[in-house]
């Protein structure tokens, strides 16, 4: 059998169109890939999903969600945002009304103890990873909660390594030990909160022996961490995809959430909640209204008077109701109720939970417009490929990363070939489907949506080159944003407190992928260091810390497989199988194994990987699959079928 490789990508330079799927793409000028993409869309009208790119600028986003909404009359927009911290997002919006991180980067560095749940900073988010160093260096405690012990657990003071998907009962006991230690905040807890005492109920089964079990957490670092955490003066939770991307990540973030409302770890500078977003503009897509339940300025669809301030400046008429998202599209795929995607800036083939279904679902639309940099295996099932550029260096816009701060991108380099800006692409389709926009750069975008959206009144442009940046919210002109959020919360006079934050009684519920006879080993999936999702924006760089895709196992697995590292096996889940080198990773534990998402043409992961999915976020169980390892076929073949 022959091991693929990680095929390499060139830029898109020229338009795409085919006659029907059966044949190759040929090139074809803009004027006929944009008329057929009009002729498709139009045809489309009411089965129409548009998926956003999280790499893209605001502008960028904002122009696309505006596309799907009037020009299209549908709120099915969404992005990658779904496969990662859309569970962040609904768990501290149900908590404190807004879905951003409530801390800025700095306040790590002058804090007191820093928790790193299920996240990998040190490869995922090196540069937040630099100002949590600092932190440690100043004196902060540090301790990564993960089943791997990370190169982020190597740093860390303490490394509690539970069990894949009890991230619940292990927040349960460090509430219940924080209570019963007599060390949570009463007057925080009776000024600022809800449902406490149905809490405490909810959480003292979860002694810290009870807890043990389930977690595999030794009984004494659950005391430990609850006592430093309650007892720290200022504490910052970060957390990111070990915690959301499960069948119940909105529970997960609630119970994370309820720990910060105990101790009164949120509100105060130094003390917070940070989900760590993934992608350069992942925050930034979301506010700007790329998802199917807000409008920009993270506004409800369904509140009449949001929904009439945007009908009277689009002159088009909004659904009350909230649009699918991404794995809502999905299905409705296989449904036929959605017919024809325009897809700008994610690889859905490869990116999705069981990823056969994914691209047989694609298939099964009557119409696919891809708008990307690169030709992706998404690409390759399209109808029309349209040529775009990157955002990151050939355009010019804003992004907005964690902390919620905007921030400039301009153009540095000149596309290749007959590629064009996102946004120029989505005016050019819209003035052909009947909705003449003018916009004469990125910054009349921009002012645009200042307009609409409360939270970036205050950030012109002029402003954020000033400011290098600015944090939302910045309803006016002479803010420079708050930095931290929720500091209401501290506030002794009830009217500017506002609404309390309910504590989130959430119950421990198991991966539903179930390890058995059949599929003894808990495979979980993540990223390295060296490599950047799908690999299309990182798979064509060769470099000798590079290993290519391995499925990782301890040492005492792969003892009893009888495999060395190098040795080829087959990868068996529920959903499909692949071929894979072996690595032995001394980070894992008996019954734990791991691989990325990075080399899909090499070894395609996401075949492995089940779509079970979090009811409230719609987020699926990435980092909870059962799986087998086969050994037959001969150690030794990795490397010969590798050359
Ligand atoms: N180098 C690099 N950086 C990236 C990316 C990349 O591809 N490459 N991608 C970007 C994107 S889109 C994102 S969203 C972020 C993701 O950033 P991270 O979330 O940090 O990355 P992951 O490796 O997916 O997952 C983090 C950790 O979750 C742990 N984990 C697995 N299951 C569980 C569990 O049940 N409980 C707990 N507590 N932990 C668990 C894994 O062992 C892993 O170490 O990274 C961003 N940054
Ligand atoms: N097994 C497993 N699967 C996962 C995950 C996991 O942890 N495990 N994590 C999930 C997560 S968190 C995420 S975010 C997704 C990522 O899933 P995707 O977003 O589908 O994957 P990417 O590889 O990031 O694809 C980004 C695409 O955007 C294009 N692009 C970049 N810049 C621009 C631009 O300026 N304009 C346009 N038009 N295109 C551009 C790139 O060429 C690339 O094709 O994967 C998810 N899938
Ligand atoms: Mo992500």
């Amino acid at each position: 059998m022959k091991h693929r490789k990680q095929r390499t990508y060139d830029r898109l330079t020229h338009p795409l169109v085919r006659d029907s799927r059966a044949e190759p793409f040929r090139s074809a000028s803009w004027d006929e890939a944009l008329e057929r993409a009009a002729a498709g869309f139009r045809a489309a009208r009411g089965a129409f999903g548009m998926f956003s790119c999280a790499r893209a600028t605001n502008e960028m986003n904002y122009v696309a969600q505006k596309f799907a909404r009037v020009v299209m009359g549908t709120h099915n927009v969404d992005s990658c945002n779904r496969t990662c911290h859309a569970p962040s997002v609904a768990g501290l919006s149900a908590a404190f009304g807004s879905g951003g991180g409530t801390s800025s980067y700095r306040e790590v560095e002058e804090t007191d103890l820093i928790v790193m749940w299920g996240s990998n900073a040190r490869f995922a988010h090196p540069i937040f990873f630099q100002h949590v160093l600092r932190g440690v260096r100043g004196g902060a405690r540090l301790f990564a909660v993960d089943p791997r012990r990370t190169s982020t657990a190597a740093w860390a003071d303490s490394w509690l390594g539970l069990n894949v998907g009890t991230d619940i009962p292990l927040a349960h006991a460090l509430g219940r030990e924080i209570i019963h230690a007599g060390l949570c905040d009463e007057a925080f807890i009776a000024r600022a909160t809800t449902g406490f005492d149905a809490y405490r109920e909810l959480v003292e089964p979860w002694t810290p022996t009870a807890a043990e079990k389930v977690t595999g957490v030794p009984a004494a670092a659950i005391r430990d961490l609850a006592h430093a955490y309650a007892r720290a003066e200022r504490a910052q939770l970060c957390w990111t995809l070990g915690v959301t991307e499960h069948h119940n990540g909105t529970d997960n973030v609630r119970a994370l959430i309820n720990l910060a409302l105990l101790t009164g770890h949120v509100g105060r500078y130094g003390a917070g909640l940070q989900p760590l977003r993934g992608q350069n503009n992942v925050q930034g897509g979301g506010d700007m209204g790329a998802i199917p339940d807000r409008l920009p300025g993270f506004q409800d669809v369904r509140d009449p008077a949001v929904r009439h301030k945007f009908e009277q400046a689009w002159g088009a008429e909004l659904a009350p109701r909230h649009g699918l998202n991404l794995t809502g599209m999905f299905e409705a795929m296989e449904s036929r109720e959605l017919r024809a995607v325009y897809c700008v800036g994610e690889n859905p083939a490869q990116s999705e939970a069981d990823a056969e279904q994914a691209v047989r679902r694609l298939r099964r639309l009557d119409f696919l417009v891809v708008q990307d940099i690169f030709l992706t295996r998404t690409a390759e099932l399209a109808d029309v490929v349209l040529p775009a550029t990157a955002a990151w260096c050939e355009t010019d816009g804003t992004t907005t990363n964690s902390e919620r701060r905007v921030q400039r991108v301009r153009k540095a380099l000149r596309p290749p070939g007959d590629a064009r800006e996102d946004i120029d692409i989505l005016c050019a389709l819209a003035a052909r489907l009947g909705h003449e926009w003018k916009y004469a750069g990125a910054e009349a975008v921009w002012d645009e949506l200042r307009d609409l959206s409360p939270d970036h009144h205050g950030m012109t442009y002029p402003r954020l080159e000033e400011h290098q940046g600015l944090q939302w919210p910045c309803p006016d002109e002479r803010d420079t944003g708050p930095g931290y959020l929720h500091g209401r919360l501290w506030d002794p006079d009830p009217a500017r407190r506002g609404p309390p934050a309910p504590f989130g009684l959430v119950r421990h519920d198991p991966p539903v992928d179930l390890t058995d006879e059949d599929f003894p080993l808990r495979l979980t999936t993540g990223r390295r260091l060296d490599s950047y999702n799908t690999g299309v924006q990182s798979g064509s760089f060769a470099s000798p810390l590079r290993r290519g895709e391995y499925v990782e196992l301890c040492p005492e697995d792969a003892a009893s497989y009888g495999v060395a590292t190098g040795d080829l096996v087959r990868v068996v889940s529920r959903r499909g199988a692949v071929e894979a080198p072996v690595w032995i990773d001394t980070g894992l534990r008996p019954g734990l194994a791991f691989m990325t998402m990075h080399f899909p043409d090499e070894v395609d992961t996401n075949r492995l990987t089940i779509e079970a999915n979090c009811p409230i976020a719609g987020t699926a169980e990435f980092k909870a699959s059962a799986i087998r390892i086969e050994t037959a076929v001969a150690a030794g073949a990795a490397s010969a079928g590798r050359s």
